[in-house]
């Protein structure tokens, strides 16, 4: 029983709530605090309104579902951003996102107690610096822009990973290759001029590359292949370090889109075009500059292949960010994790892989069997402010499909051209989800109107029913069937 006092304090302080324990902590200690203020007013109200939303549009086309989203989420941040930065005195330094209605700011600790009793705050997250956009730099190569000329095989290796999920039958037997549809690879960096790569990089055409001018007007100086939002600089070649002869957001890229020029085709979608996008998956800020970049520059997928841990309610923020993208959509992909063999459940599935309108991608080796190290599900999110949904045991069923996590295919090599030596043991989710990535990229290849919800509909009906019957917490709905999720994809109609 609740005692009745305890209730009656908590009533007459309401605004208590509103700071999220760690900021409350932070405010203790710092006289300035990174925070995050979430608005009233979102297009979705918790999960029961991206169901209603998913529900009441799901006939609908994805373009006009984007240009109305985006129009619409833009009005609700105009509507009270102006109204909560004037109370707060206007403070320096403020960032503003739309894709959800909040603003990343540093206050002291009385404004921050001052905006928690603002009507049109809805709660106050952590934050996280937002670096200043400093000199625009330089991209290192001008690609010169590729002739876009049908996928042929011409005597190229397809690999068998590339067999197992369908996709050469698609490029046959379908016709599709990827065309048409772009995929934002949020990593770390991509090695744009390997030949496999550079025919099928993304180029902003309204950007002069290097003139130090942001042509485009769109925020972003020379953002020529994306943008690395961490630096705030146009360059997004793959950060130095890891293991020398590999680069993750190399290898990720060949996975969706390498087209086979140095002999072995990598890629599920051959034609697809990659934008890349740098900035740490930690931040949610900067999963809402990714996300508005990706939307009002084209992308259609992004492709994620990290996974942050112990997020708190901040895990809630980015559902919001994931769900109103998808709304917009997006096709969001990531990877399972590895950390099978050192986490329980439920944690062994983190951001974005755990928010349920993204794509989790668990992974099975050649035999379909569950390697020790991918991460498990299910997902609890009854702990998360706004939500307290899938109450464990049973939690929200996770992965959503598999993909390959390796080792034992080609992936590309940290040069300009050639591909990693196959006696290298390098294997991971981060591997699995760009196999989903590449097949929805060739399911909005063969019909570029359907909802971004249901292109995760349609990879888990049609995926092959691994280990137990039905969707599981080990193999989700099964191996993805880029085939039968394309011949799927071509039936659906939009209007
Ligand atoms: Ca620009
Ligand atoms: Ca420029
Ligand atoms: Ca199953």
């Amino acid at each position: 029983m609740i005692p009745a006092l305890l209730v009656l304090s908590v009533a007459l302080l309401p605004q208590a709530d509103k700071i999220d324990p760690r900021v409350r902590r932070a405010m203790g200690k710092d006289n300035q605090v990174d925070v995050i203020l979430l608005g009233r007013i979102q297009l979705l109200d918790g999960h029961k309104g991206f169901r209603r939303f998913c529900k009441k549009n799901s006939k609908r086309k994805r373009s006009e579902l984007r240009q109305e989203t985006l129009r619409r989420l833009k009005e609700i941040a105009a509507t009270e951003q102006a109204e909560i930065l004037g109370a707060l005195g206007n403070p320096d330094g403020a960032h503003a996102l739309w894709i959800i209605n909040a603003i990343s700011v540093k206050l002291a600790p009385d404004a921050i107690n001052k905006a928690s009793k603002l009507e049109a705050i809805k709660y106050i997250y952590p934050g996280s610096a937002v670096p200043d956009a400093g000199a625009a730099g330089k991209v290192s190569q001008v690609l010169e822009p590729a002739e876009r000329k049908s996928f042929e095989l011409d005597g190229r290796q397809v690999s068998w990973n590339l067999k197992n999920v369908g996709a050469d039958r698609v490029w046959s037997k379908l016709k599709v290759t990827g065309e048409g549809v772009v995929v934002a690879m949020w990593d770390s960096g991509v090695r744009y001029t390997h030949e496999d790569l550079s025919g099928n990089i993304w180029i902003n055409d309204d950007e002069v590359p290097n003139n130090g001018k942001d042509d485009d007007e769109n925020g972003y100086v020379d953002d020529i292949y994306g943008f690395d939002f961490g630096r705030m600089k146009a360059e997004v070649t793959p950060d130095p370090g890891g293991r020398p002869g590999v680069e993750h957001g190399t290898m990720t890229s060949g996975i969706v889109a390498g087209d086979g020029t140095g002999g072995t085709v990598t890629g599920v979608a051959p034609r697809a075009r990659l934008m890349i996008l740098k900035g740490s998956g930690r931040d949610a800020y900067v999963a809402g500059r990714v996300f508005q970049y990706a939307l009002e520059n084209g992308a259609d997928i992004v492709n994620m292949s990290f996974s942050a841990a112990k997020l708190g309610n901040t895990r809630g923020l980015w559902r919001l960010i994931s769900d109103q993208a998808t709304c917009a959509g997006l096709v969001l992909v990531s990877g399972a994790g590895n950390f099978q063999r050192n986490q329980k459940i439920p944690v062994q599935m983190r951001i974005p892989e755990g928010i349920p309108s993204v794509i989790c991608a668990g992974g099975v080796d050649e035999n379909l069997k569950v390697p020790r190290f991918c991460s498990l599900g299910p997902v609890e999110w009854a702990s998360v402010k706004f939500y307290e949904d899938f109450p464990m045991p049973k939690g929200l069923v996770k992965p959503d499909v598999c993909g390959f996590p390796g080792p034992r295919f080609p992936v590309l090599a940290a040069k300009d051209e050639g591909y990693v030596d196959p006696n290298t043991n390098i294997k991971g989710n981060s591997f699995s989800g760009p196999h989903v990535s590449g097949a929805a990229a060739l399911v909005l290849s063969a019909n570029p109107e359907i909802p971004a919800w249901r292109v995760k509909e349609i990879l888990e009906r049609t995926a092959t029913d691994l280990g137990s019957k039905g969707k599981d917490t080990r193999t989700g709905a099964g191996l993805v069937n880029a085939y039968k999720a394309v011949k799927a994809a071509k039936k659906i109609k939009t209007h």
